[in-house]
This record gives structure tokens, C-alpha cells and sequence, in this order.
């Protein structure tokens, strides 16, 4: 397992690469161009220049997260074929750089939903709150219109203002769109970029739907055991994986995570691994990593990436914002970096353990 961890970028992060650095275990991060619209070919330079600055401060970069898919691929328009050969340029060009991962999501108009950035946890601290019935009475302009009120202006990936000015009209588009086309159109995607992808060596790994349960009636695809199977097997490469991000799967409680992890191993290539606390009705909040903090077990799921000899990159994924850090929720220096220390300490446990039998 390769510890990394998720940086914005310059002006988009407030956390130094230099801290990242000092955090033990961490061997590089994951970040993206965050400035790049979905669609659009990014250029190398840029690239370049990304590459440079985590690279200068002693970091690896090997993994993207994300480079998003144009809305007209996910709905089998017929602008898709230019949106998607934008895609394989901009993959080549981050071949040239080493990227060997990259994690992408091809959720429906809105990436993750929350109903609160910062829910008071009643410590001092906060954190990132699911609350069912708050979702199902909104609508997803209001909650775009809270985004932006709550978070001060940072610009959420997923939430870009591009995405949100036409949320409604985009929403109305898949009204009609039944999972079976939902997927038709993921597998053409796939079989167009696949042969790419294993030329150029790099794993795609596509992200859960985060929630796992479909929200404002839009189609869902990576939510179950049965949903990730039906996906890989549309196109049954290697390089068509998974990141395997626990709080999202873990969300809906009918899924075994555990048991997916150990399932699908082979074609997982990046890990998410978080907690969440079950309140009352599916709501759920984000909490500290450790098993005595949520509902989830970690251990259990540390160990089922141990038993796999998974060897690919993990890391620590939202923690709240603890000792008064502000910045991205989810994304803060401290609860993160307290969350790489404890799942480093279980890996370390299961090795021992393997060793001494
Ligand atoms: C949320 C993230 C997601 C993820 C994308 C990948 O914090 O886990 O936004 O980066 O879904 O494309």
C-alpha cells in the first residue's frame, strides 16, 4: 500500500507540501488542475508545472484525482466523441509525467452531496454531515446556493460554478434515462479509453457513487457489489478499476465492504479509506478514522486490503476539522493526518502478525 495525500494545488490548498511531507508514511500526493473544466484538454505546460512543484518539495505524483468526464458522455450525446478524444490527449500528456492512476467519477451531473459542510460535532470540532430528509425535501440549486454560502467562496471540485449555473436543465436531461443506458454510455466511454489506458500504463479507477442510493432521481452505477461486477465486466481490462472509497460504499449499510474489497482486489488501484457515523434514517456523519469513532469497521477493512496484498495507493480520506483548522471541509492537515498515522499502525500490525506465523 502506498500512503498518499489529496492536495488542491497552488491557491487552492492552505496546506504547504512541505507539512504533507513530514507527516510520516506519506509518500507523495494526489492532486489535479483544478482550474480545468470537464472536457477540456489540459495543456502541458501546465502539466509540467504541476508536476514540478510536488516533485521539488520531495513528493511523488503518480496519481490524479480527478479528471472529470464531459456531461454529454455520460449522456450518450453525439458531442461525446470530441469530449472523449480530449480525454485520451490529456492522458497521454500525463503519461509523460509519470502518472500511473487516475480517479474519476462518472456520477451524474453532481459528484458528492452533503447536506452540511460543518456540522457542529459538539467537541470544538466539525464535520461533513448526510442528513436523509434534508435531502430528499431540497432541491439541488438550494443546495448549490448553501455551498456556496456556507463554504466562503472555495471552490468545491465537483460544485464548480460552470457545473452549478445549469444544474437544473442538466438534472431535467436524465429524466429519462434509464440504468441500462446509464451504463451503455459508461461502456462506451470505456472501450474508447481502455486501449489507451494500457498502452500508456495507466490504471483507470472509477470513484463510488457518493452517496451509494440515488438522490434527486438520478441513475446510480458504482453503489453496490452487484453494480461494481456489472461495471467491470463492460470492459474486463485491468485498466478499467476502481477506487475503492470506504465512506461511500460504507454508506449504505446493506453493502459488505470488506467483502468488496477482498472481491474485487485485482482491479482496485486507489484506496479512499474513511468513517462515518449512522445517525437515524441514513443520515450519516463523517468522523475520525479509528473503529470506536463510526460504524464502520476499519480494522476489518484494512485487514481485507492486507489479506489482498494490496499494493496499490490508499489514503486517508474527509476528516473533520479539528484544533480550529479552516479550510476545505473534509480536507483539513490535522484529522487527516491523524488518520494516516492510526491506518499506517493497523497495516503495521497485520504485517507483524503475518510475519510472526
Ligand atoms: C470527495 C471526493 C470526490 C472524488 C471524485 C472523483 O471528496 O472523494 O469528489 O474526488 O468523485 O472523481
Amino acid at each position: 500500500m502506498k500512503m498518499i495525500f489529496r492536495w488542491f494545488g497552488t491557491g487552492h490548498d492552505t496546506i504547504p507540501l512541505s507539512y504533507i511531507r513530514q507527516i510520516p508514511g506519506v509518500e507523495g500526493v494526489v492532486t489535479s488542475l483544478l482550474s480545468k473544466a470537464a472536457g477540456e484538454v489540459w495543456e502541458t505546460d501546465e502539466i509540467a508545472g504541476m508536476h514540478k512543484t510536488v516533485t521539488d518539495s520531495g513528493l511523488k505524483l503518480e496519481v490524479i484525482e480527478s479528471v472529470n468526464i464531459h456531461e454529454d458522455i455520460k449522456l450518450g450525446l453525439p458531442s461525446r466523441d470530441l469530449y472523449i478524444e480530449n480525454y485520451i490527449k490529456t492522458m497521454e500528456r500525463l503519461s509523460k509525467i509519470g502518472i500511473k492512476v487516475i480517479c474519476y467519477n462518472f456520477m451524474p451531473v453532481l459528484d458528492w452531496a452533503r447536506s452540511n459542510l460543518y456540522h457542529d460535532l459538539g467537541d470544538g470540532s466539525n464535520t461533513m454531515f448526510f442528513n436523509a430528509d434534508f435531502i430528499k425535501t431540497t432541491t439541488p440549486k438550494a443546495l448549490a446556493d448553501k455551498y456556496a454560502a456556507d463554504s466562503g467562496g472555495i471552490a468545491l471540485p465537483g460544485w464548480e460554478p460552470e457545473r452549478l449555473k445549469k444544474i437544473e436543465a442538466t438534472i431535467e436531461q436524465y429524466s429519462t434515462m434509464t440504468q441500462e443506458q446509464y451504463f451503455a454510455n459508461a461502456k462506451y466511454f470505456l472501450d474508447a479509453i481502455i486501449p489507451h489506458a494500457e498502452k500508456l500504463d495507466i490504471k483507470m479507477a472509477i470513484h463510488p457513487d457518493d452517496p451509494p442510493f440515488s438522490i434527486f432521481s438520478l441513475p446510480r452505477m458504482i453503489n453496490s457489489r452487484e453494480n461494481i461486477e456489472k461495471f467491470l465486466s463492460l470492459n474486463k481490462s485491468r485498466h478499467n478499476g476502481l477506487t475503492l472509497c470506504t465512506g461511500s460504499i460504507g454508506a449504505n449499510c446493506d453493502n459488505d465492504t470488506p467483502a468488496i474489497i477482498r472481491e474485487f482486489s485485482d482491479r482496485i488501484h486507489f484506496a479512499h479509506i474513511r468513517n462515518l457515523k449512522f445517525t437515524e434514517g441514513g443520515s450519516f456523519y463523517e468522523s475520525a478514522h479509528p473503529t470506536a469513532c463510526g460504524s464502520l469497521d476499519m480494522y476489518a477493512i484494512v485487514k481485507a486490503f492486507h489479506d489482498s496484498k494490496f499494493e496499490g495507493y490508499a489514503r486517508p480520506d474527509h476528516g473533520r476539522m479539528i484544533w480550529d483548522e479552516k479550510g476545505r471541509p473534509g480536507y483539513g492537515l490535522y484529522d487527516r493526518a491523524l488518520g494516516i498515522t492510526y491506518l499506517l499502525g493497523l497495516w503495521e500490525a497485520l504485517e507483524r502478525n503475518q510475519r510472526n506465523h
